[in-house]
């Protein structure tokens, strides 16, 4: 299980020399056996500790110390390897993975065409940026976004290093392009932490409040929430209609921004007919209609994008996440005529599309396309439903399972009243990481457990790592 990677890690100690000036040595260093990652890592739930154990916990106590208050974390453990449908932390404890670091190590952690990928081009060049010398990995990556996005119509990409920068950066297409400045984003949305993508964020506490202010003309919708709004997919967008038309007027709005799939809003899937409804009301008032599938691309709903599933296609996509398998890469995707309204030099930055994780998305892309990632994300979900399912029957607390493919999740509830147990729910994830499972949470209402495994997660793994959260319900 374990192999030889040695990581050496090396305390630098500061102090001041005689002109003042800070300087460093290095006087001791700390060499522990750390295991190697991807998925040659034993594929089992190994718990040596309490969570977190103690030199988990001397991380954390580091981080309190060096670490913005304001930058939290989930699961109270330090990472040191991840692979297959594992995490193991420092204290040698294995924890399942149900979660891919949110929706992120897609085709697996340190996936070997990834690493073998990353290890060639890091080797070759680092950096050129790509506005002084171009070169072809990133011109390769966005061939591939051309051709794999939705749509048959001629494309064009551009890359960035954020899900957020991609918002942003489809926002300015959309303006460009359409000379005009507002913005509608839906109830429930999540775009980032930017300035202009908290704008566009719905939920105030933890990611917009004290943060403002916030950029003018983003104007804010109804969704399609079938579990809570009991409205057709055509009711819920004659109501958004409804309000663009007579609130903001089509003729001053520059783009419509949704999820296919809200993600960290509820994992909330719009009831049929919503947003084929809404994107055609795009078209027909010339606004841009941009799937933000940061959360929801590649595979990992059981389809290349979950815009296919929906029925739309859109005439921005931006992405992120699971492109490059765990190396930050972000992009837009857009009709050519709207991707090439902005003039030379509009678009850019220093670093997006670096050509290391241009090379991860080359390879993770190929998994993508070749390697059945997408029927394995459809089973995946098939096992979560099936285990909700047949606990639900005599558990009505579990008051909706929603979701495509391998971006499941479960919506928990009072009986009596039907409204939103966030205590249940950040109960039964808490205990669930206790028991060395990593499970995620979210909702607007905070009462939603998502699942996001990796690809890669054997059968096994999921199985028990679910059987775990069960028995969290169950006990809580
Ligand atoms: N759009 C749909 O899901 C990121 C955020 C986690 P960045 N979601 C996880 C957190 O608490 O910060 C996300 C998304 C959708 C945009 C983003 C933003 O992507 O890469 O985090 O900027």
């Amino acid at each position: 299980m374990y192999g030889t990677y040695i990581h050496v890690r090396t305390m630098y100690i500061a102090s001041n020399d005689r002109r003042g000036l800070r300087v460093y040595a290095r006087p001791m260093s700390t060499p522990t056996i750390a295991p190697t990652g991807g998925p040659t890592l034993a594929q089992e739930r190994v718990l040596r500790t309490a969570i977190p154990g103690p030199r988990s916990q001397e991380l954390l106590d580091r981080k309190a110390a060096a670490i913005a208050a304001g930058v939290g974390h989930t699961v109270p453990i330090a990472a040191v390897a991840a692979g297959g449908g594992v995490v193991v932390d420092a204290d040698g404890n294995s924890l399942i993975d149900l979660g891919s670091g949110i929706a992120v190590t897609t085709v697996g952690n340190a996936d070997p065409k990834v690493v073998a990928a990353v290890q060639q081009q890091v080797a070759q060049f680092t950096h050129t940026c790509f506005m002084i010398a171009p070169y072809e990995g990133y011109v390769e990556v966005c061939e591939a976004l051309n051709r794999l996005t939705p749509g048959d119509h001629e494309k064009k990409s551009a890359l960035f290093n954020s899900g957020a920068e991609a918002v942003e950066n489809a926002i300015k297409v959309a303006r460009k392009y359409t000379g005009r400045r507002a913005v509608v984003a839906f109830d429930h949305a999540y775009h980032g932490r930017t300035n202009l993508t908290m704008g566009l964020t719905a939920k105030a506490m933890p990611y917009k409040s004290g943060f403002g202010p916030f950029a003018s003309e983003i104007y804010r919708v109804p969704a399609s929430y079938p579990y809570r709004d009991g409205l057709s997919g055509a009711e819920a967008a004659e109501r958004a209609i409804g309000i663009m038309e007579k609130q903001i007027g089509g003729d001053q709005l520059a783009a419509v921004i949704i999820e296919p799939i809200q993600g960290e809003g509820g994992f909330i899937v719009p009831a049929d007919g919503f947003l084929p409804r809404i994107a055609q009301w795009c078209t027909d008032n010339g606004v841009v209609f941009i799937a933000d599938e940061v959360q929801s691309g590649f595979a990992r709903t059981g389809a290349m994008f979950a815009s296919e599933l929906l029925g739309v296609v859109p005439d921005v996509v931006t992405t992120a996440k699971g492109i490059a398998g765990g190396l930050p890469l972000a992009a837009i995707t857009g009709r050519a005529e709207i991707m090439d309204a902005s003039h030379a030099g509009g678009l850019g930055g220093t670093y997006g599309g670096n050509p290391v994780a241009c090379a991860a998305a080359i390879a993770a892309l190929d998994a993508f396309e070749n390697d059945g990632l997408i029927e394995r994300a459809q089973q995946i979900g098939d096992r979560i439903s099936a285990a909700f399912s047949k606990a639900q029957l005599s558990d009505p607390r579990i008051g909706e399972i929603r979701g495509r493919g391998a971006m499941m999740a479960v919506e928990f509830v009072d009986p009596a009243t039907g409204a939103p147990d966030a205590a249940l729910t950040a109960a039964v994830a808490k205990a669930a990481i206790a028991e060395g499972v990593i499970v995620l949470t979210c909702g607007t209402y905070g009462n939603v457990v998502r699942f996001l495994p990796p690809l890669s997660i054997a059968d096994h793994l999921l199985d028990e790592g679910l059987g775990v959260v069960l028995a969290a319900l169950a006990a809580a």
